[in-house]
């Protein structure tokens, strides 16, 4: 479907040149590549073929890791834009490359050991290896403090146990990054590889949600690594939390990508639609619903971008990005169901994206931190008081 993305303040203006040329540059491939199958993959709960080789070629598998480790060495705006327009396509592209980026090449890249990042980024930057996080546990979500993934000491080795929940792409994955507690409790990240003994990625299925994302478990049963393996320069809570930091921030960005999808079919679409003589655009009823739209939308676009300019002096705090994380994901949701609604019963099927962009958000909502997780956050930063305790 034919139509313009919407940019109601001209946030064009606050952008460079660099943003643009790369905004378009990923737009043109989301609209070549991605768009006319993606219902297919949806339909078929089938992963994208080659999609980590593909983002890699276009550059956007950890656009901010400096050129020397196969990044593209850009600024945070570029990422949350990269971000933006593979959302615009299906939030399991974003997934794909916000895992990536943020959550396996990120720790690496921050925490890991001039090997570590010699012998892992280039590959992942060019989605030759694949590579996924390991946080969320089966009895630990928003908790992830209370994991009971762990592992002892054996030599030059360690043995780890546990077993990890809900991972993206875990069953294409070549390299797993795993938390864990160490001997004295203390969070370390290490970095597992496919064909280990004890090692296995079983996938889960089902989902009505991510159908066209792989996401499955990790299971560690006496699974021996040697400690040059382990991220070196990192210890505790705060190494994976600084990860979601980065992944929070994309998703920020990304979710305004399938608004924009939305909103854009609804305006097209009920311009075009009579119902009573007249097109259902002229009814006040949903004048207001796209009224409603474009101003939530303008109001995430320049909380993104705010946060994107914070984010580049590297003054953003761990709230501010909780509360763009929220804010956004919720307009975005909010807006693929009134969409939905004002294509009628079309409105339901795979030639427009609603329905599949409304399901898709429904995990965006919960993963990275759920909704009222981002909300008790922000309450803990205004109030000093942690509700969590
Ligand atoms: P708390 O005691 O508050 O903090 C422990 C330590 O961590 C530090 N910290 C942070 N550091 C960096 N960034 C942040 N955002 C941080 N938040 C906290 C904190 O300062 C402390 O450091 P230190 O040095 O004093 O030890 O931790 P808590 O156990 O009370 O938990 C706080 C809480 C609930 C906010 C946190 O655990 C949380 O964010 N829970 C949500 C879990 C979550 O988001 N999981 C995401 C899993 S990954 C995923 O979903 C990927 S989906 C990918 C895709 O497909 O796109
Ligand atoms: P729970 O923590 O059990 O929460 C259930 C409900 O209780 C939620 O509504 C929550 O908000 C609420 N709740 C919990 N605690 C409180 C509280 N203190 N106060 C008020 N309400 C509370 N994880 C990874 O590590 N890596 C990945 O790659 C990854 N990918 C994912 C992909 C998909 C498709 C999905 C769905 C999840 C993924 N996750 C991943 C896991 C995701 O981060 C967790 O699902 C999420 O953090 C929530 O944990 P939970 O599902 O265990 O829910």
């Amino acid at each position: 479907m034919e139509y313009t993305l919407p940019d109601y303040y001209v946030i064009d203006d606050l952008l460079t040149e660099e943003h643009k040329i790369v905004r378009q540059s990923i737009r043109d491939w989301v609209t070549q590549a991605i768009i006319p199958t993606i219902d297919q993959y949806t339909q078929a709960h089938q992963p994208i073929p080659n999609i980590m080789e593909q983002l890699g070629e276009i550059g956007a598998l950890g656009p901010y890791i400096p050129e020397e480790y196969g990044g593209a060495g850009l600024d945070q705006i570029s990422y949350g834009i990269i971000m933006q327009e593979l959302e615009r396509g299906d939030s399991a592209v974003r997934s794909s490359a916000s895992v990536q980026s943020s959550l396996v090449m990120f720790p690496i890249y921050t925490f890991g050991s001039e090997t570590q990042k010699q012998k892992y980024l280039p590959q992942l930057a060019s989605g030759k290896m694949v590579g996924c996080f390991g946080l969320t546990e089966p009895n630990h979500g928003s908790n992830p403090g209370g994991m009971e993934t762990s592992f002892v000491e054996d030599g030059d080795h360690i043995i780890l146990n546990g077993a990890k929940m809900w991972i993206t792409n875990a069953p294409i994955a070549d390299i797993a990054v795993v938390w864990a507690k160490n001997e004295g409790g203390k969070v370390q990240g290490v970095i597992v590889e496919r064909g280990v003994a004890g090692f296995t990625t079983p996938e889960t299925h089902n989902k009505w949600s991510l159908r066209a994302s792989a996401t499955g478990e990790l299971i560690m049963d006496d699974v021996r690594v040697h400690k040059s393996q382990i991220l070196p320069d990192v210890l505790g809570l705060k190494g994976p939390l600084s990860c979601l930091n980065s992944a929070r921030f994309g998703i920020s960005w990304g979710v305004i990508g399938a608004a924009m999808d939305c909103y854009a079919t609804a305006l097209k679409y009920t311009s075009e639609r009579e119902q009573f003589g007249r097109p259902i655009a002229g009814f006040q009823l949903q004048q207001k619903k796209l009224a409603e739209m474009i101003t939530d939308i303008t109001k995430a676009q320049l909380l993104a971008w705010r946060l994107g300019v914070l984010k580049n002096e590297h003054r953003a705090t761990p709230a501010q990005i909780s509360m763009a994380k929220r804010n956004n994901v919720d307009m975005a949701l909010r807006i693929s169901r009134d969409a939905r609604q004002m294509l009628g019963g079309m409105g339901i099927m795979g030639e427009f994206p609603m329905m599949r962009h409304m399901a898709n958000l429904e995990s965006v909502v919960t993963y990275e931190g759920t909704h009222d997780i981002h909300l008790l956050i922000t309450g803990m930063d205004v109030t000093g008081i942690n509700a969590f305790e």
